[in-house]
């Protein structure tokens, strides 16, 4: 057993879904919560996550920073996913191995698995075969994160853990057409379909690949779950125990948000990986189970859409002109 009393722990990545949900959840702790802004650390300089470390002098850490996105900006964009999230990740282990770090956990991503894994898919299916092709890039930067955090147990005793959630949605989502994962995306599209009242809504593929789809706010508390109860060198799944093909997702996401026209596919989309549910056992032994079902986790999620509609708006706005730039 680990004590988080009276830690401080650094949460990279707190303004992204995970991190602002591990904040939430921390709350409920007797810690102290240390983050940074992008503007105020770029995690991809080595020499500025270094200084961080020494003034911030971090007890635990939780590694939810990366260049993340749907299936088309990862696709689009290889060499961004590998290299940003080399960099960070590379940068933070080894400054928390320098800072004396008492607990890290990294956290990876279920497509680190073979495109064609048994399913469930076990922690041991790790490198037993060939990746997806649209997200390997982003892949094979998260499993040399978790094969970092492993090196650094094994050759400097470090309590470094990892742990691999399934596909995420819930508030704090990216709902931009372009770069956001199926669950966000499906949200906006039904919702914008509703207003204009239209006949139809189209979805990327085929709509016959499954997804398991936990809620964030479940996935951090497995985060914590796992800094309390788990000090093994090897990666721990985090899922829901369920998956569902993408065109019944579509058609669930519709009636919550209130959408009735029909659903098209656009198979000349890709479909990517065809399943990957997760094999969760090991994180279940610890105690944990997921409490928020996929219906109730969807109209948490719209609700929040919403509510931030505006805001959403806004940043598409600040990207595009970023962009333009
Ligand atoms: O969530 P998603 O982008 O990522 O797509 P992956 C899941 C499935 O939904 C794919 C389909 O089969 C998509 O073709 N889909 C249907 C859509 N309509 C849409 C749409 O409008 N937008 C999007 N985005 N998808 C990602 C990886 O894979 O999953 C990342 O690329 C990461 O590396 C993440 O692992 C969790 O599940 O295919």
């Amino acid at each position: 057993m680990f004590s988080l009393e009276g830690r401080r722990v650094y949460v990279a990545g707190h303004r992204g879904m995970v991190g602002s949900a591990l904040v939430r959840r921390l709350a409920r702790e007797n810690v102290k919560i240390v983050t940074a802004t992008r503007q105020e650390l770029d995690l991809r300089n080595q020499a500025d996550v270094r200084a961080f470390f020494s003034e911030q002098r971090p007890d635990v850490v939780i590694l939810a920073a990366a260049k993340v996105g749907g299936i088309l900006a990862n696709d689009s964009y290889p060499a961004d996913f590998l290299f940003d999230n080399l960099l960070i990740e590379t940068n933070i282990i080894e400054a928390a191995h320098r800072g004396d770090v008492a607990k890290l956990l990294f956290l990876g991503s279920s497509c680190i698995y073979p495109k064609l894994a048994p399913q469930p898919i076990v922690e041991q299916a790790l490198l037993t075969g060939p990746l997806e092709p649209t997200n390997e890039w982003y892949a094979i930067a998260k499993i040399a994160g978790i094969k970092l955090a492993e090196a650094y147990r094994r050759q400097h005793g470090r309590d470094f853990i990892s742990a691999m959630p399934t596909n995420l949605y819930g508030p704090g989502d990216n709902f931009d057409l372009a770069s956001s994962h199926v669950m966000p995306a499906l949200i906006r599209k039904a919702h914008e379909a509703k207003l204009r009242g239209d006949e139809d809504l189209t979805i990327w593929g085929t709509g016959r690949p499954r997804r398991e789809f936990l809620h964030v706010d479940d996935c951090a508390d497995a985060c914590v779950t796992l800094l309390l109860r788990y000090s093994e060198a090897g990666h721990v799944n985090v899922g829901f125990g369920d998956d569902v093909p993408i065109l019944e997702l579509a058609r669930m996401v519709a009636q919550v948000v209130g959408f009735d026209g029909s659903i098209v596919t656009d198979p000349s989309q890709p479909d990517g990986t065809p399943r990957k549910l997760l094999d969760s056992g090991l994180l279940r032994s610890l105690g944990w189970a997921p409490q928020i079902g996929l219906r109730e986790g969807i109209a948490a999620t719209y609700r929040w859409f919403l509510e931030n509609e505006k805001d959403q708006g806004r940043r598409e706005a600040n990207r595009l002109s970023a962009a333009r730039a």
